[in-house]
């Protein structure tokens, strides 16, 4: 029997409304498959399509009985393994997966999957160039937004997946032509109990992996899983050499062929080409799409240039370690204004006192963790608005300063997404640029 006529004996709760739930929901309904969908708000996003296409449904608050007759439950991302109702499903045999691992028992194309703390939309949106540019018909999908299950179904030549933790946890026979682990720094500190956990997550995405990519100098990142190749500022398979990107030894192409800037970005293109080593591509095809890759919104974006002052909305740093990589990638000097603050998830700020110390000549913060962040500077204005920040910073920025928006914390306190508050941001530069 195949796994699609399996499921259709199975009782199946789709747990959660959000994208992957939607997502997850309308394949059963292609499929024909019968399901059930429970969300622990009592007005969940989707509600009407659930209604339209579950076979019965469960909104608010969780119990043990709203699980008692399932044996599969398909859990979003945004939810713990470690939820109370789910151990206890767990405990008697109920197989929870998420949607990735729907897609990895279903998939038969090549896979190439990127995970990390920091950089990974960045890693895939570029793999995803290269293989373009190869001549791939290429689909992009997982926590970057287009959930696994939306692109099954099409012709694709094959899939570059970001994945989270959250997403990882849950997945245990994803086969990768090829699979990475950033870098890893704190994050999400609120679901994990430790940083190894956390750790340990993300590694789960080389369990069936022919290529294992690790970062030299993050050892958090390192696997025994063989093959590997590693990538590196200054060490490694894949290195940067007297401005080169290298591999084993060999000087491939220019830095400068990369259009965009930082050593992080930098880092990130060695990577891709790490990730894709087994496919042998010519030197020409990375040329040509490094060349053309202009970065994403919201990281690390040049919003405008006023008086020789730069504002820079990096808006999607929303942990510590990518507040501290725009600080060393773009200071020159100690001419930052570092508009900062938000939901820390948990974190430990303390280790970006030593950049702020180097880089930052004015801190502003605003919302929910203002106050903890604040205390890593003497130098501190707490501020009760995106707007006052962007106020304050333009007063105190003097020709060669960067005005940067780098908050090291989800944005969910004051706005709808990381994205939104990337707008905000811009729109108020605007404005007072324009005054
Ligand atoms: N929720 C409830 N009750 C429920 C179900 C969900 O309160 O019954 C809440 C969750 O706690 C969370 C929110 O609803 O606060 C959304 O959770 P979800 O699991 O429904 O999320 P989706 O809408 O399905 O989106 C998920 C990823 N979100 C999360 O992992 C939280 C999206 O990544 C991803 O793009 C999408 O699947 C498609 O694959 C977002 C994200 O923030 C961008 N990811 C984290 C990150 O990048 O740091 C991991
Ligand atoms: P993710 O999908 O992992 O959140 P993004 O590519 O969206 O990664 O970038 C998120 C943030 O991390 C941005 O602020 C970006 O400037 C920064 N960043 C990108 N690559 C790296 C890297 N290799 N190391 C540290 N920070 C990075």
């Amino acid at each position: 029997m195949n796994y699609l006529d399996e499921l259709k004996n199975k009782k199946i709760i789709v747990l959660g409304l959000g994208v992957s739930g939607l997502s997850t929901m309308r394949f059963f309904a292609r499929k024909n498959i019968d399901f059930s969908v429970v969300d622990s708000r009592e007005v969940p996003p989707n509600e009407d399509i659930a209604k339209q296409l579950a076979s019965s449904f469960h909104f608010g608050k969780l119990t043990n009985s709203v699980f008692e007759d399932a044996n599969l439950i398909v859990i979003s991302p945004g939810i713990a393994l470690s939820n109370m109702y789910i151990q206890d499903a767990i405990s008697r045999g109920v197989e929870v997966i998420g949607d990735v691992e729907l897609f990895a028992r279903l998939n038969t194309k090549p896979v190439y999957a990127v995970t990390g703390s920091n950089g990974k939309s960045s890693v895939v949106t570029l793999t995803r160039d290269v293989l373009k540019q190869a001549g791939f018909n290429v689909a992009l999908a997982g926590n970057i937004g287009t959930p696994v299950l939306d692109v099954i179904d099409e012709d694709f030549d094959c899939y570059v997946l970001e994945l989270s933790s959250f997403q990882l946890e849950t997945t245990h026979s994803l086969e990768c032509e090829a699979s990475c682990v950033l870098n890893i720094s704190e994050d999400h500190m609120d679901r994990y109990d430790s940083l190894v956990d956390y750790a340990d997550a993300k590694q789960r995405i080389h369990l069936h992996s022919k290529l294992a990519v690790v970062n030299y100098d993050d050892a958090l990142t390192h696997t025994s899983h063989q093959p590997q190749v590693s990538f590196s500022a200054q060490q490694g398979d894949y290195q940067l050499s007297n401005h080169y990107f290298s591999a084993f030894g060999e000087s491939l192409l220019a830095t400068a062929e990369l259009s965009v800037i930082g050593l992080h970005n930098q880092l990130n293109a060695l990577a891709v080409m790490a990730l894709l080593k087994n496919l042998a591509l010519s030197v020409d095809i990375f040329k040509a799409a490094f060349n053309q890759f202009s970065g994403l919104a919201h990281r690390c974006q040049l919003v405008a240039e006023h008086n020789k002052v730069l504002y820079v909305n990096d808006s999607k740093a929303t942990n510590v370690g990518a507040t501290q990589a725009a600080l060393m990638s773009l200071a020159n000097g100690k001419n930052i204004i570092l508009l900062a603050g938000g939901v820390g998830k948990g974190a430990d700020f303390s280790p970006l006192k030593n950049e702020i110390e180097t880089y930052v000549k004015q801190l502003i913060t605003f919302g929910e963790d203002r106050e903890k962040i604040a205390a890593l500077s003497d130098n501190t204005k707490q501020v009760e608005s995106l707007e006052l920040a962007v106020k304050i910073a333009n007063e105190c920025a003097v020709s060669g300063d960067i005005v940067l928006l780098a908050p090291a914390c989800a944005s969910f306190d004051m706005f709808k997404s990381f994205e939104h508050r990337g707008e905000v941001f811009s729109d108020l530069v605007h404005k007072v640029v324009n005054a």
